[in-house]
């Protein structure tokens, strides 16, 4: 079957309620379409799932299908040059990241087209532009890569006469700790990394991280870790009480104790796919960031997300451009793009992270559902026990690496 078929059939099957929003983001991130290919079609089945403006907020701007390169009129800022607007655009995104529609009005508004490749960890990214892809012009590291990629002189200052969206993104969210002047980043979504299991096997009670590192016998081989090694060795830390960018030798020493006993019970280490193992119930624990945990619940309603009472990361992705990216301005137009409110809020509620975008909140673009989810946005008592990632520098980055690779090996 052509691919151009089977996502027809695909987007059929969502809209008739027979695929879930979750499962077709992750088809569609496998097939590795260009955004043309699947926004034809998205834009050809786009019905119910087009959400509207909320009463009192102000409308998105019209968008009128412009033809490939011509830009519709009127829809794109008034501030940006459309005349140093490339004809494409590559973004590279974690998987299941981003609405797809807001890919086809972007390349709709804007007459750009855009191709997004995914990646799974922070790490997987760094390898791929350490190994020399030079063509990507928009990535979205999380804060502590961000760090490393500003040491490594991998980024690119971005433009604010071009991304005045930022005026959007709440305060409380800007001036991080990996970037205090926001030279290099701009917010997109944040999010806890706790884990889901299921109520109807294992009762309502679960709080601690006990029960994936020391399964009762009815999870063995039923639990997904993320494959993520800061989050997998900080999650074992933070159960054992250290803080999670510990280094020292005898921190991670226990945790690799910790990991190597619990190894035999773990199903698959799995970013992607720990959602679907979990909605099929072949595991009944997964290591997880709250978007896909709040997603596969939609599906699987006994799933349940915790933030561990031992505490979780907490993390905010951005987006970045390299310093090798071929269409730079058209890369700062498409992050000025994103954080335009209507788009940032329809964004969040597709993909269920929480939003930096203050306006989006504020104008009423985000589901109450979502905001009102304590998953989503935890209130002050459990922001006290999650704690940020941070760089360790390359000696500790190195530690990470090679009991990673024990683990993993073992
Ligand atoms: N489904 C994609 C989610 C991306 C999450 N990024 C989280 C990074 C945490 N270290």
């Amino acid at each position: 079957m052509r691919p151009e078929d089977l996502v027809q059939r695909w987007l059929r099957d969502h809209h008739q309620g027979r695929l879930s929003r979750r499962e077709l983001l992750r088809r569609l991130g496998l097939l590795s379409l260009s955004v043309p290919a699947i926004g034809t079609l998205v834009a050809c089945a786009r019905t119910a799932e087009t959400p509207t403006a909320p009463s009192g907020a102000t409308p998105a701007a019209p968008t009128t299908p412009g033809e490939q390169g011509t830009p519709a009129a009127g829809a794109i800022p008034e501030y940006i040059d459309r005349t140093k607007l490339d004809k494409e655009l590559n973004f590279y995104n974690w998987s299941e990241y981003i609405d797809p529609d807001i890919l086809t009005e972007f390349q709709e508004t804007y007459g750009v087209k855009v191709t997004m490749d995914t990646y799974a960890s922070n790490e997987d990214l760094l390898a791929k532009l350490q190994g020399g892809a030079t063509g990507y012009d928009v990535i979205v590291p999380s804060d502590y890569m961000v760090s490393i990629m500003i040491n490594l002189g991998m980024l690119e200052p971005l433009d604010y006469s071009v991304i005045k969206t930022i005026a959007n993104i709440d305060p409380e969210n800007l001036k991080p700790y990996y970037d205090p002047d926001n030279t290099y980043s701009v917010p997109y979504m944040w999010g806890t990394s706790g884990y889901s299991y299921d109520t109807s096997v294992l009762g309502e009670d679960l709080t601690s991280w006990k029960e994936v590192f020391q399964p009762r016998p009815e999870v063995r081989k039923k639990i997904v870790m993320l494959d993520d090694q800061r989050e997998v060795i900080g999650a074992a830390l933070m159960y054992l009480g250290y803080e999670i960018n510990e280094t020292s030798d005898e921190a991670l020493a226990k945790a690799k104790e910790l990991l190597l006993a619990q190894k035999p019970h773990v199903l698959a280490y799995s970013s992607q796919n720990n959602d679907d193992l979990l909605v099929a119930g072949e595991a009944l624990i997964a290591h997880i960031w709250t978007g896909d945990a709040l997603m596969s619940e939609q599906e699987k309603p006994s799933l349940r997300y915790v933030i561990p009472i031992e505490g979780c990361t907490v993390w905010q992705d951005n987006l970045c451009v390299p310093k090798t990216a071929p269409h730079k301005y058209t890369a700062m137009a498409f992050i000025d793009f994103l954080n335009r409110p209507d788009i940032a809020g329809r964004n969040a509620n597709y993909i269920m992270y929480g939003s930096p975008n203050k306006a989006a909140r504020e104008q009423g673009y985000i589901d109450e559902a979502v905001l009102q989810n304590p998953g989503v946005y935890p209130p002050p008592e459990v922001w006290k026990r999650l704690q940020w990632i941070k760089d360790v520098g390359e000696e500790g980055a190195l530690k990470y690496d090679r009991l990673w690779t024990e683990i993993k090996t073992a």
